[in-house]
């Protein structure tokens, strides 16, 4: 085993123990989805405590349930504590890719329970070290990302109306609509709407999150691209990825975004070959921590498609975790949707993520560059 840290250090950073809270927390609007709706977030929050004493946070987001992916909050508390946390007991928090191993081994999948541990590791070194964990990925190409706002009240009006308080605090100038919680001609009406009354001011995509199949995603892509959306998100289900290829070879197709249909290197480089996509999403919850996330993005890279920023509602935690490892790619064309900080009637850390100038900033700080709030915690936390 590797060991270039000096002897008292290394010992130091054993994992000492590993603690999982379920916590919801409210956020300010109903939030609807071609497959679910909610009105709360929850998370499963990680503290990592180090022999050193260092303590490292992370953080596993959910969107209603065991719905968007296969994993709830519940399941994922429940694997970390029954064979998670105990397989990484004692191990050396630094020696990050063998603790990914032995996640990997003690429990087959459950990405975003192995990402949020994997975050709290990497909180624990740096904050060990005094680097951010942009400095042990190979250092930061940005400090900031912009970033966009997602509209999915399902309420053309509300929404132009939430649109235009977001532009004229210049927060987000590009707005992710979500499509697919009802009919296809009724989509079309109020993304006609939506275009409108933003045209000139702000820049659209949408995502459908698998609802269409591949006749109505023929009718419908032609009319987003004459509405200049700008990008269409997971039109058809993950398993489709014939239909993605055949619907980006017709004319008439905006740039198709590929999110459910690539949690691992396996989808990504099948997504590749086939043609399937223009960009894909990354996140921590599909790709099991920040190296996974890397390593996606490095086939991505190879196949010649995009990157972007993909979220699921993170709080400040997951958020800044994401910034960490969006900061050291050489590109990220599309920009990155970490709204989530913004849609929690309440954060769950002590300084929030700063939003400004269409921008979301990357923390200064040692780890993540965050640090949990404790009366927040005790608020929100699931009793
Ligand atoms: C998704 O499918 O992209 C991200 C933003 C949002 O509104 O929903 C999530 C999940
Ligand atoms: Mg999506």
């Amino acid at each position: 085993m590797p060991n270039t840290l000096s002897p008292g250090l290394s010992r130091d950073m054993a994992v000492h123990s590993l603690r999982s809270t379920i916590v919801d927390v409210p956020t300010v609007r109903r939030h609807k989805l071609s497959n679910t709706s909610v009105s709360a977030q929850s998370y499963v929050i990680v503290q990592v405590q180090l022999e050193n004493g260092a303590e490292g946070i992370g953080e596993a987001a959910t969107l209603g349930g065991p719905r968007w992916s296969e994993e709830s909050v519940e399941a994922i508390k429940a694997n970390i504590d029954t064979y998670l946390a105990p397989a990484l007991q004692g191990h050396r928090a630094d020696l990050i890719e063998a603790a990914g191993h032995r996640m990997d081994q003690a429990a087959k999948r459950n990405n975003a329970a192995k990402a949020a541990i994997e975050t709290a590791l990497w909180d624990a070194v740096g904050k060990t070290l005094g680097l951010p964990v942009t400095a042990l990925l190979g250092g930061a190409m940005r400090d900031r990302v912009p970033v966009l706002w997602t509209l999915a009240s399902g309420d053309p009006v509300q929404e132009v109306e939430e649109a235009g308080r977001k532009l004229d605090a210049r927060l987000h100038r590009t707005f992710k609509v979500k499509i697919g919680a009802q009919d296809p001609a009724a989509d079309m009406a109020r993304m006609r709407h939506l275009a409108q009354a933003l045209e000139g001011r702000a820049e659209l995509i949408v995502d459908a999150n698998q609802a269409w199949d591949e006749t109505t995603s023929a009718r419908c892509l032609p009319q987003l691209q004459e509405m200049g959306v700008r990008l269409v998100e997971q039109p058809v289900p993950a398993w489709n990825l014939a239909a993605m290829a055949r619907l980006r070879a017709r004319p008439g197709t905006p740039p198709l975004l590929a999110d459910e249909c690539v949690f691992d290197v396996h989808d990504m480089l099948a997504v590749g070959a086939a043609g399937a996509a223009d960009a894909v999403s990354l996140k921590l919850v599909k790709h099991a921590g920040l190296l996974g996330l890397k390593r996606v993005a490095a086939v991505a890279e190879a196949a010649g498609i995009g990157l972007y920023g993909g979220c699921l509602l993170e709080s400040s935690v997951g958020a800044a975790a994401h910034l960490q490892a969006f900061a050291t790619l050489r590109k990220l064309a599309w920009g990155c949707e970490h709204f989530g900080p913004q849609i929690l009637v309440g954060d769950l850390v002590e300084e929030p993520l700063r939003f400004e100038e269409f921008n979301i900033h990357l923390p200064t700080g040692p780890g993540i560059g965050v640090t949990l709030d404790a009366d927040r915690m005790r608020a929100y936390a699931r009793t």
